[in-house]
């Protein structure tokens, strides 16, 4: 199966976001990824929790949102979960992580970790029969523009390697941050599965949606 696009809203063109989702559904994307910021997890503000309830007013792609908010398990029950989103916390933000996994399961929602470059791999492996994705962040999060921290690439082999041997080859890997052209393919060598396409591929301005997201597939086939 060829890798899938979660288009990362937060590139888009806010002042025509509706036409913005009407390209990413005609260009084929398969998701749409939402980046929730709180200030203080990450330095940055983004959407909340009306953005993402305008957003499935808007369209039927499944929200893949992306919580960089300290005690994630407060604020879960208020983005209101349904079944075929992901919702991802990031390890480092929760200390009941089995906890705050389960409860995103109990809406019927895909849970997700996410992994801080920093963040061993190993921090997760007694979570893995509760999740159904793990995002490796190749950028420290907060920004969309960064550059690759270029260790990511290797640890996302690591994270497959890691789940496999253990039995869980069903879990994917997200990629999130500076998914290139050129970083996409090697990202996908190494195993990963969703891609966050933002202003480095699907919201390049020159391109266009349709063009960038074409290209960005034929990247990751
Ligand atoms: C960053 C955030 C990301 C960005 C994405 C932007 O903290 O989690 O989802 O929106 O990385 O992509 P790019 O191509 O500008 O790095
Ligand atoms: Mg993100």
């Amino acid at each position: 199966m060829s890798g899938k696009i979660a288009a990362s809203v937060m590139c888009a063109d806010l002042g025509h976001l509706a036409d913005d989702i009407k390209k990413l559904e005609n260009a084929g994307v398969e998701y749409v990824h939402v980046d929730i910021m709180d200030g203080s997890f990450v330095p940055n503000f983004t959407f909340g929790t009306d953005f993402c309830e305008a957003l499935r007013g808007m369209t039927d792609l499944p929200l893949d949102i992306h919580l960089m908010i300290q005690k994630p398990e407060l604020h879960i029950a208020a983005f209101k979960p349904r079944p075929g989103e992901y919702i991802c916390v990031h390890q480092e933000a929760t200390v009941h992580l089995q906890r705050t996994l389960a409860l995103i399961k109990s809406f019927g929602a895909k849970a997700a970790v996410a992994l801080n470059p920093a963040t061993p791999i190993n921090t997760i492996e007694d979570v893995l029969a509760d999740i159904d994705m793990v995002l490796i962040m190749t950028v420290n999060p907060g920004y969309a523009g960064q550059k690759l921290v270029p260790q990511t690439l290797e640890k996302i082999s690591r994270m497959r390697k890691f789940m496999d041997e253990r039995g869980f080859s069903n879990i994917e890997i997200e990629v999130d941050g500076n998914v290139s052209f050129e970083n996409a393919v090697k990202m996908r060598q190494a195993g990963a599965d969703i891609f966050v396409a933002g202003s480095s591929s699907v919201f390049i301005k020159e391109l266009g949606i349709e063009e960038g997201s074409k290209e960005l597939k034929k990247h990751i086939q």
